[in-house]
């Protein structure tokens, strides 16, 4: 019996769980409690009932089989970040580079906003894993929601139901996450919207000390996944460092040599730069092998061979849908092919989707997302930039056999990179875990439109996690710091146990605004020299910036770049570096005392190094 009113039957006995949620229901109000048991049954029951309400219609099943198609309203359609609050104890605990809110205050604010906001809806609870369940890396946690749409898109994202409650049991180890859209169905009989949401009104908070997640207003993506960014970084961001672990913005891939050699690679990239086409890459250099294991997150515990092993906690894609095609990232339109919901795309005569790019050519006529009539001619994006495919990893072509291995891959390189159009070469190989983790708090791209903001601004994301560190940025630098020593990587020692770093640019541009390196499939030729220096082979130059491939060192069989573009590529220019570490001490200062003293001293060595070079 999944409706109950009041609580009973449930299907757990857990105290602290059924406490909270009837808590939850006291203030909520909702019309109706179901608890979610990860079924197929209550997937077709809850598309259903979105279709019924005009949330979402089915695709054509003989194009895309059992795929529901969803537009969100057109002010709720990408992560906010001016609205998203890391509530910790105290005001510095946040850092300069979160928005703060403080706990008590927030939960008095929010508490009036979610008093009654379910009226008339269901309140769906979710139990979930991140991570195979009973993994030793994964963690648990429940989502209270009235959103079906949350519910369906869980179910792919993160292992959820009835199995859950079961790992679970009594404990009181889990991560509790409200959510609403924030659209109560009041008794003036107000009627319900096909994307109901508080578009004016939306709170994403965290509360790091007791592992909460309180949000409102949204029904979109990172702020109302709450498994995804909200707790699988944030939260665990701040759970890694109370316990000596790492959670990451990072993909993960095997790679494969043609000798059948497989070394594991994390990378770390900023939102929609990428990532999900290289963790599925299809590699142009012969008897190369990509496969996937994740495409957004990783979390890295130590094994007790003291090497960093990482599981992607996560169980599906949710992936930027334009420019994804059969060229960009095959692997990734093969895993879309059925069981997926696509949001804010345009759709086809025919009953398919369609987004920018995804075909070589458009078709005539589409209804976009905005349900207005598309013609080829138009001028304007028949897909929200920001539209997304929410795709089970299992259905991935190249998904590796490890992916849900509970013990987690071994990793062995880390990876950083940015979209720069100048500045940053295409591969750089850090000195030393300290210089890697320096390398990757400097890290900068170009904005794109995953998160609010003007899309082409340079802006300083370490380690991809800026908007996704649940605590001081700069005590998040002393983690990692903290975390290479434990592998037995100081200032002496490189690498002891720890992945080497590697910082890559695929994004440089020429002076007429070219991109000089293909990307895509021949970024192999780049994992291949990573692969080679994993093993302490592969030719290297010395920079002020860390060590480069010599000329002959990156594999460009086959490839046609002139000796002017590779030059320009791997150019690291000291003019340019010079004006890079007066902006690197802005961003740094922001940091205050909490900066470690090991990173500035990384600065300060490459500005002497520079100032040296200048004569
Ligand atoms: O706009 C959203 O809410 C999605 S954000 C997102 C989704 C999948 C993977 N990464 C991201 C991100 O912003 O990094
Ligand atoms: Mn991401």
């Amino acid at each position: 019996m999944r409706f109950t009113s009041p609580l009973e039957a449930v299907p757990t006995s857990n105290p602290k769980l059924l406490a909270w949620v009837e808590r939850v229901v006291d203030l909520c109000d909702p019309g109706k409690v179901w608890w979610c048991d990860g079924s197929t049954e209550e997937y077709d029951e809850l598309a259903q009932i979105m279709t019924e309400t005009g949330t979402a219609r089915w695709l054509d099943p003989e194009l895309r089989p059992n795929s529901l198609y969803v537009r969100s309203d057109p002010a709720d359609v990408a992560r906010v970040e001016d609205r998203t609050f890391i509530c910790s104890q105290r005001h510095e605990d946040a850092g300069p580079t979160n928005n703060w809110g403080d706990p008590a205050e927030m939960k008095a604010h929010l508490r009036g906003l979610y008093e009654g906001c379910m009226e008339g809806r269901t309140m769906f609870v979710i139990p979930y894993s991140m991570g195979p369940i009973g993994s030793p890396i994964a963690r648990i946690g429940i989502v209270i929601t009235d959103s079906p749409y949350v519910v369906c898109n869980m179910h792919i994202m993160a292992r959820v139901g009835t199995k859950v409650l079961e790992a679970l049991g009594d404990s009181e180890d889990f991560v509790r996450g409200i959510h609403s859209v924030g659209y109560p169905l009041d008794s003036q009989k107000k009627p319900d919207q096909p994307w109901p949401c508080n578009a004016d009104n939306k709170y994403i908070c965290h509360f790091p000390e007791t592992r909460e997640i309180w949000s409102y207003g949204s029904g979109y993506g990172g702020n109302a996944l709450l498994g995804k960014k909200c707790h699988a970084l944030r939260i665990a961001s701040v759970q890694a460092r109370d316990e000596g672990w790492l959670a990451e913005h990072m993909l993960i891939l095997k790679l494969t040599n043609p000798a059948g050699r497989s070394k594991f690679i994390a990378a770390a990239f900023p939102s929609a730069c990428g990532k999900t086409n290289l963790a599925m890459m299809n590699p142009t250099l012969p008897g190369w092998k990509v496969e996937t294991v994740g495409d957004d997150i990783a979390w890295m515990k130590f094994g007790d061979d003291g090497r960093l092993y990482a599981i992607n906690p996560e169980a599906g894609f949710f992936g930027v849908a334009p420019g994804t095609s059969m060229h960009s990232n095959p692997n990734a339109m093969l895993s879309l092919t059925k069981n997926s919901i696509f949001t804010n795309c345009a759709l086809t005569r025919e009953g398919d989707v369609y987004w920018e790019d995804m075909l070589d050519e458009k078709p005539a006529f589409l209804v976009d997302w905005l349900r207005r009539p598309w013609t080829s001619e138009s001028k304007r994006p028949a897909a929200h930039p920001n539209a997304r495919f929410t795709a089970p990893a299992s259905q991935c072509p190249v998904i590796a056999d490890e992916w849900e291995d509970p013990a987690g891959v071994p990793i062995d390189a880390i990876l950083f990179g940015g979209r720069r159009a100048k500045v940053v070469p295409l591969v750089t190989e850090a000195f030393s875990w300290e210089h890697g983790t320096f390398l990757g708090s400097i890290m900068a791209s170009e904005k794109t439109a995953a998160a609010s903001g003007r899309v082409g601004v340079v802006r300083r994301d370490p380690m991809a996690m800026l908007p996704f560190c649940g605590y001081h940025m700069g005590d998040y630098f002393t983690h990692w710091l903290e975390v290479g020593a434990k592998g037995g990587a100081n200032g002496e020692v490189a690498w002891g146990t720890m992945p080497r770093i590697f910082y890559v640019n695929w994004f440089r541009k020429d002076e007429d605004g070219n991109f000089l390196w293909p990307g895509f499939g021949e970024n192999s030729r780049v994992l291949k020299w990573v692969f080679e220096r994993c093993d302490g082979e592969g030719e290297v130059q010395e920079t002020f910036i860390g060590l480069h491939p010599t000329a002959g060192g990156l594999d460009l069989e086959g490839l046609e770049i002139s000796q002017a573009d590779l030059d320009l590529l791997l150019e690291v220019d000291p003019d340019d570096w010079r004006r890079e570490v007066t902006l690197l001490h802005d961003h740094y200062f922001q940091f205050g005392e909490r900066l470690p003293k090991a990173l500035a001293d990384q600065l300060t060595k490459l500005e002497s190094v520079l100032k040296a070079m200048a004569g």
